[in-house]
């Protein structure tokens, strides 16, 4: 990553530093204010959210030169607590882990059936949120930076031949050949030493998982992270201080990880361009008569409180407020008379990427290991096999004894999509996912691990999901897509149909699944929509 680093970026860093340090929620607004009414601060363009979407928009806009203002719902995450940290482990949660919460909401719910993984904690704007839909339950990260504040950072890209399945209106030789390395470069990817990996203890619980694996004829793959290995293996050496290696992951890292913050945004305040604006979560979206945009904007505190309800204007609109954020924002706009000429489309091709996450108990001879490191770094890799595609990541289970538990996250190819609904008597916008088309994703993560365990002579774990006997936790999904599918609710580049200068540039493009991993494939394609847009739309 180093080598990316550029003055402006570390001005940047500064910048977010600086801005922590003093309690600002604003970043150098000054710039971004125009002659406009008290009521109406305007920007020529506006990004809604700062995870991958909204990062590599604010990025690529302020590099051209554009004044750009990003609206992000959470904190930044940059001001340490009473414990010296910014972030708290998944060991000890407090009011930081989640977002406004009397209690964590952890994926493992249980272990031995008891209730000891979650524990009660103080409202706040915590780093994670669990937005529970009828069937469905979607984890997302909150802050400067989104899901790269909570995600495992894996940065995997997909099978060529399944992205232009996905996209089929997509140059997939142009992806492959400057998109995707573009994306990967910027996010600053690497991959774990092998030599490292089979003598660490640290990876213990992978290499038990891939005998498992090549036991039962299955092939597993190494796959890069955006974690500093580098750093890693110092905090093995006891010469960093721990977070990987410390259960820090899905309430954010206190070191090691290339975080959204530490690169595209840190990058985009660099070139004294963008505003960042925090706590103000954006509700509304409508057209002004002289074609520009009007947004609505709640400014919330500590406490969950809205202080303040402000109105923006801009010409240029990006929404990336992720699969969820954006499409509620486009639904509501569409069935409330707002935006009346949006798609049929927006809201549609909603999927989970086929997310299952399940645990097989190990032999006693099998350890997992005491020590596991947070980052994972292979997945079983079956998605060529025609009858049940699935690529199975091996994820970590840090709870510092050994347990014999072998845990992964399934991506199954599950062709199940679903809709958002606008709810006019309450104002809701519903998610149409249900407890049947999980199913599909389970039975296909069940027909895999089936296998492993015939060829080990094993049993799956029944212990860790909440209620007395549940194996496949298909009930909640980390990698939400959809909602406004490229080529269907917008152009092949993510302009919004019917709406000129309003672009989607986040995980609302794909539609419902990938295969693998999101986020470089997110990172991707925004890249690509810029580079479309910054050429033939915007005049600066
Ligand atoms: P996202 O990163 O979710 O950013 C959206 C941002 O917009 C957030 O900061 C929101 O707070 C903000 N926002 C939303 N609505 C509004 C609004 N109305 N007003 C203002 N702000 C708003 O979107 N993916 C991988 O590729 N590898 C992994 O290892 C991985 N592990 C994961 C682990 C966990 C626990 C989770 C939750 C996710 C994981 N993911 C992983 C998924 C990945 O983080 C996700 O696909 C991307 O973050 C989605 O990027 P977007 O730009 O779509």
């Amino acid at each position: 990553m180093q080598r990316h680093l550029t003055r402006r970026h570390f001005v940047g860093v500064a910048a977010l530093q600086t801005a922590a340090t003093l309690g600002f929620t604003r970043i150098g607004l000054q710039s971004a204010r125009a002659a406009e009414p008290d009521a109406v601060e305007s920007a020529p363009a506006v990004v809604v959210g700062s995870g991958y979407g909204g990062a590599v928009a604010a990025l690529r806009l302020g590099q051209a030169g554009i004044r750009t203002l990003v609206l992000e719902m959470g904190q930044l995450w940059d001001t340490a607590g009473a414990d010296g940290k910014v972030f708290c482990s998944t060991t000890a949660p407090d009011q930081r882990s989640m977002w406004f919460r009397n209690r964590t909401e952890a994926p493992l719910a249980t272990f031995l059936w008891l209730d000891v993984v979650n524990k009660a904690i103080n409202p706040y704007p915590g780093v994670l949120d669990r937005v529970h839909y009828d069937q469905m339950s979607v984890y997302v990260g909150r802050g400067v930076g989104g899901g790269s504040l909570v995600n495992g950072g894996m940065a995997v890209t997909p099978l060529k031949s399944y992205f232009a399945e996905q996209f089929p209106t997509v140059d997939a030789d142009e992806m492959y050949g400057t998109w995707f390395p573009r994306a990967r470069a910027m996010l600053g990817v690497n991959s774990i030493d092998p030599a490292w990996f089979e003598s660490t203890e640290w990876y213990r619980f992978t290499r038990t998982s891939r005998k498992a694996a090549a036991n039962a004829g299955l092939k597993t793959t190494f796959v890069p992270n955006v974690y500093d290995f580098g750093y890693m293996q110092r905090e093995a050496a006891g010469t960093a201080t721990k977070s990987a290696l410390a259960g820090e992951v899905i309430y954010g890292n206190n070191h090691g990880k290339r975080s959204l913050d530490k690169t595209y945004l840190a990058a985009a305040l660099g070139t004294g361009n963008v505003t960042i604006q925090t706590m103000e979560k954006v509700t509304s979206v409508s057209r002004a008569t002289d074609g520009s945009y009007l947004l609505t904007a709640e400014r919330i505190d500590n406490t969950g409180a809205v202080v303040e309800t402000k109105q923006y204007g801009c010409t240029y609109l990006f929404l990336g407020g992720g699969s969820l954020g954006t499409s509620e924002l486009l639904v509501r706009a569409r069935d409330t008379g707002a935006l009346p000429d949006l798609d049929a489309g927006v809201g549609a091709g909603w999927g989970t990427n086929g997310n299952v996450m399940l645990g097989r108990a190990n032999h006693i001879w099998d350890t997992v290991g005491a020590h596991q490191a947070t980052m994972p770094v292979m997945g079983i890799d079956d998605w060529a096999n025609p009858d049940n595609p699935v690529f199975a990541e091996i994820a970590p289970l840090p709870m510092g004894f050994e347990h014999w538990i072998s845990l992964y996250l399934a991506i199954t190819k599950n062709p199940q999509r679903a809709r958002f609904t606008y709810d006019s008597s309450t104002g809701a916008v519903k998610l149409g996912w249900t407890t049947a088309q999980s199913a599909v994703s389970a039975g296909m993560a069940k027909k895999l691990f089936d296998r492993v365990n015939a060829a080990n002579l094993t049993i799956y774990r029944y212990d860790l999901f909440g209620s007395t006997s549940k194996v496949f936790a298909d009930n909640f999904t980390y990698h939400p897509l959809g909602g406004c599918v490229l080529g269907e609710a917008t152009d092949d580049y993510g302009r919004v149909r019917g709406y000129p200068n309003l672009y989607v540039t986040d995980g609302s493009l794909v539609p419902g699944s990938i295969g693998v991993n999101p986020f470089v494939t997110i990172t991707a394609l925004a890249e690509r929509t810029l580079a479309r847009v910054l050429a033939e739309d915007i005049r600066s």
